[in-house]
């Protein structure tokens, strides 16, 4: 009885492990990340699509902030350890941005389609 139940189930159990493969390959949801780690934006220079909201993760144990070069595109809040700002780009460009509070720390989010 059992063995005729598992004989009948296999077929359903090799095509659910087939399907959880395909979702495993197929690519990530929108969205990018950049750490603050050190003092420095990671990757610095980060390319993604029109319509991809990037997220700062800051890594470091003071504070930073992101504030987009023409002070208006996008500025965060003060982040603290562990905090996360994000904004979503939905226009193609070159959008470099600093540190407030360390003014020495740039980026650049390069918005292009692909
Ligand atoms: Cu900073």
């Amino acid at each position: 009885m059992l063995q005729t139940l598992l004989r009948r189930a296999a077929p359903a159990l090799l095509a659910a492990v087939a399907l959880i493969s395909l979702a495993a390959a197929a690519p990530a949801p929108q969205g990018a990340q950049v750490t603050i780690g050190n003092f420095t934006f990671g990757p610095a220079v980060l390319t993604v699509a029109p319509g991809t909201t990037v997220t700062w993760l800051n890594g470091d144990d003071i504070p930073h902030t992101i504030v987009a070069d023409d002070k208006r595109a996008f500025r965060s809040k003060v982040l603290d350890s562990g905090d996360r700002f994000a904004f979503t780009f939905a226009q193609p460009g070159t959008y470099a941005y600093f540190c407030s509070i360390h003014p020495h720390m740039t980026g650049k989010i390069v918005v292009k389609a692909r």
